[in-house]
């Protein structure tokens, strides 16, 4: 058991302004249509292009040590995004000291996939308006949309309209996020783009190409997708032993991928458990692990869960029968 952990109260949903399911309220309208960014797509098919020649440079031309770099900021932009901008900063299911802020603002900004105050809003959003339109990546839109099609085309009206309803005074009091999303712009290149692509040059004499295909776009492109499947497969495949009713579901191999946010029945039934998961497995969950050692040394604190018979008395009343342990339970 990790240091600091606290149990939430007794209830299902969270009280502040971690946003609960509230679907029932946008119904999905026939009449939405596509309106295609074409700068966007543009750049996607030139990422996934790109990132294409970076796995075969990868396997064929790069230095191990380019593809271990490439390696290791997956893992920095991963834990940027789930230990930060996801399970800190849009769940507040964890407090985390400065130090540790600054560390995860860094990476996510390598993990280019929007400053935190945006990617928080809409995933405040994607949690209350839960496949809707409203919801940013409405997965019952199908797999291509909630995957990338939604940052190809403008958002639906309703995203816009509901998300002006969503609170977000406790990002904009965090000076962290808020010099993040100011300069924004110039550090994201930096740290996406210039830097990655730098030190393999300069530090162990890569070439252009092999630092640029590999560890730059290659690995930016994986993350990427890496992230889209919680929304998308995450959304359509899986068991659901928590809450049958709803479509995000357990899913193994992204959980694998996306360091540990796979378990996504688990997390849309108790979004502010900091582990993003009702086990603390490390080998499917490295952002869990990653959060245990900061709580050991001091810089995450604070870390909320769920009492067991709250999760189990869910299981029972509203699980598809799937759960191990609490299965059906005594459901009539
Ligand atoms: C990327 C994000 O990839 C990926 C997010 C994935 C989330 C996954 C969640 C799953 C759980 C966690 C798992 C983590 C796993 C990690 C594993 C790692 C290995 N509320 O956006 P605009 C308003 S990004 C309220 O331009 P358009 C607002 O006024 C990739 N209001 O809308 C806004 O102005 P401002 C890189 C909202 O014109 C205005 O609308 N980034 C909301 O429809 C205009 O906003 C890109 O490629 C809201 N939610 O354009 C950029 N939203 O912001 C892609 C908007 O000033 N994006 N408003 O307040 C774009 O180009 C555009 O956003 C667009 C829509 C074309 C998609
Ligand atoms: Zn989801
Ligand atoms: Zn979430």
């Amino acid at each position: 058991m990790a240091p600091n952990v606290t149990s939430s109260p007794v209830t299902e949903l969270p009280s502040e302004n971690i946003q609960g399911p509230d679907s029932g309220k946008v119904g999905n309208q026939e009449s939405y249509k596509w309106d295609l960014v074409w700068r966007n797509v543009i750049l996607f098919a030139y990422l996934h292009a790109a990132a294409l020649f970076g796995l075969y440079l990868m396997c064929f031309s790069a230095s191990w040590y380019t593809v271990a770099w490439a390696i290791f900021l997956y893992k920095c932009s991963a834990l940027g995004i789930t230990a930060g901008a996801h399970r800190l900063w849009s769940h507040k299911a964890y407090k985390a000291r400065l130090p540790l802020k600054i560390f995860l603002a860094i990476c996510n900004t390598i993990s280019f996939q929007n400053h935190v105050y945006e990617w928080s809003r809409d995933h405040r959003v994607h949690h209350k308006y839960s496949e809707t339109d409203a919801d940013p990546h409405n997965a019952t839109r199908g797999f291509f949309f909630s995957h990338v099609g939604w940052l190809l085309c403008r958002k639906h009206p309703l995203v816009k309209e509901k998300g002006k309803g969503i609170d977000m005074s406790d990002l904009e009091k965090d000076s962290v996020v808020m010099f993040q999303k100011k300069y924004y712009l110039i550090l994201m290149p930096i740290g996406c783009f210039l830097m990655p692509t730098l030190v393999p040059m300069y530090f162990w004499g890569e070439t252009f190409s092999n630092a640029w295909f590999v560890a730059t776009l290659f690995r930016y492109t994986f993350t990427l997708n890496m992230t889209w499947l919680v929304n998308s497969a995450a959304h359509m495949w899986g068991d659901k032993p928590y809450d049958g009713t709803i479509n995000p579901a357990e899913n193994l191999a992204v959980a694998i991928g996306a360091a540990g946010e796979g378990w996504h029945n688990y997390h849309h039934v108790f979004p502010w458990d900091y582990k993003a998961a009702e086990l603390g497995n490390y080998r499917t969950n490295f952002t869990t692990m990653f959060i245990d050692a900061m709580a050991k040394i001091g810089l995450a604190y604070d870390l909320k869960t769920v009492p067991k018979e709250v999760v189990m008395k869910r299981c029972q009343r509203t699980g598809d029968g799937s759960h191990p342990v609490w299965g059906w339970g005594d459901k009539d």
